[in-house]
């Protein structure tokens, strides 16, 4: 199976994220988590780590505004050439938010990040776009891979994607691995996007909502209790031709394996109702019981099974790395999902 991956991610590592007290709190989503997976799949020999290629421009362009992107790519120079200091590799974070779309459109600094990044989790440093670049490439080459005629590829992208919208960063994302590799795909027949990340993916959600070629579904913690809280919800299910192409999962804190597992099937269902070309699987391993963001109780052997059942669909499958926390098992767990499709 070949796994992409760049080197580039780590040129990514904030120091902290803001929580809800006001505490500076000890970055989670670290350059340690992919280096803990190249280890262990380094040692087996179903595994062919493969560097990613670039592949322009373009296939993120169809996904993201080119305004975002211009932000992402400038805003931290235009912050250092404006002659304002950045202590100790601080990044930028946002310190005010629209409270709508306003036609007028300030030049400030400070209002750009306000709008195109919607909380305190996804600060930018000076590399932080190019660690970004490198991981929608990673994306873009496992669906090459798999046009290619490849029945599975994996992708470890970091940083993550599933919370980036259209035009936002939000919560460790900046570009939207996952829907650029669907984007990228979706020229070639119907495509599905199983998100089994903890947390809600609604940037996904948002990228798709409107379209019936892309059917997305997610499994995860409920918004109201959980991160991203505004979006996730059961009866958002598509609009105009999307009507009918979205579904959540949303689950009860500390929902049980059995409880997690009944959302899967159904989804499993679903996506083979649909008949994709194309699956790609968010693959977030914050369902872990001990991830310390997490409250649900997935174990290594429910990754085995999730990568079976997977499997057993029969369709060309791409496996994007979103998040996961628990450091020292994100690699044994990303490996036993993967190893369900031996
Ligand atoms: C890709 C991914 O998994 N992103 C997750 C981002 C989660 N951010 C959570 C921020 C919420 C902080 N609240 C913590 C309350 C602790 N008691
Ligand atoms: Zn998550």
């Amino acid at each position: 199976m070949n796994v992409y991956y760049s080197n580039d991610h780590l040129l990514h590592h904030p120091q902290f994220e803001i929580f809800e007290l006001g505490q500076q709190i000890q970055y989670f989503e670290q350059p340690s988590r992919v280096l803990n997976i190249l280890e262990l799949l380094g040692k087996n020999a179903f595994f062919n780590l493969a560097l990613n290629e670039n592949h322009g421009i373009e296939p993120i362009i169809r996904v993201h505004s080119p305004e975002y992107l211009n932000f992402l790519r400038t805003i931290y120079r235009d912050w250092l050439a404006s002659g304002e200091d950045i202590p100790n590799d601080a990044g930028l974070f946002p310190t005010v938010r629209p409270t709508q779309q306003n036609p007028i459109q300030s030049q400030a600094l400070a209002a750009k990040i306000g709008k195109f990044v919607t909380d305190l989790s996804a600060p930018i440093h000076e590399n932080t776009y190019l660690a970004a670049l490198s991981s929608a490439h990673c994306a873009i080459s496992a669906a090459k891979g798999l046009l290619a005629g490849e029945q599975v590829t994996s992708a470890l992208c970091r940083p993550p994607g599933h919370h980036a919208g259209y035009q936002n960063a939000a919560g460790y994302c900046y570009l939207n691995n996952t829907a650029i590799a669907a984007q990228f795909l979706s020229k070639h027949g119907k495509i599905a996007i199983l998100d089994i990340d903890y947390h809600a993916g609604n940037g996904t959600q948002e990228i798709f909502y409107k379209r019936s070629d892309v059917l997305t579904l997610s499994i995860h913690a409920d918004p109201t209790y959980e991160y991203p809280y505004f979006s996730g919800f059961i009866d958002e299910t598509g609009e105009g031709e999307g009507v009918g192409f979205h579904q959540n999962y949303p689950l009860p804190k500390s929902a049980s394996k059995d409880e997690y597992m009944k959302s899967f099937e159904s989804a499993i269902e679903r996506i083979s109702e649909f008949s994709p070309k194309f699956l790609l699987l968010a693959a977030g391993f914050d369902t872990y019981k001990d991830d310390p963001l997490g409250t649900f109780h997935l174990t290594g052997k429910s990754y085995s099974h999730i990568g079976k059942e997977i499997a057993g669909l029969k369709i060309k499958t791409g496996v994007i790395l979103e998040g996961g926390y628990c450091v020292e098992k994100i690699g044994e767990n990303f490996q036993k999902l993967l190893l369900g499709f031996k």
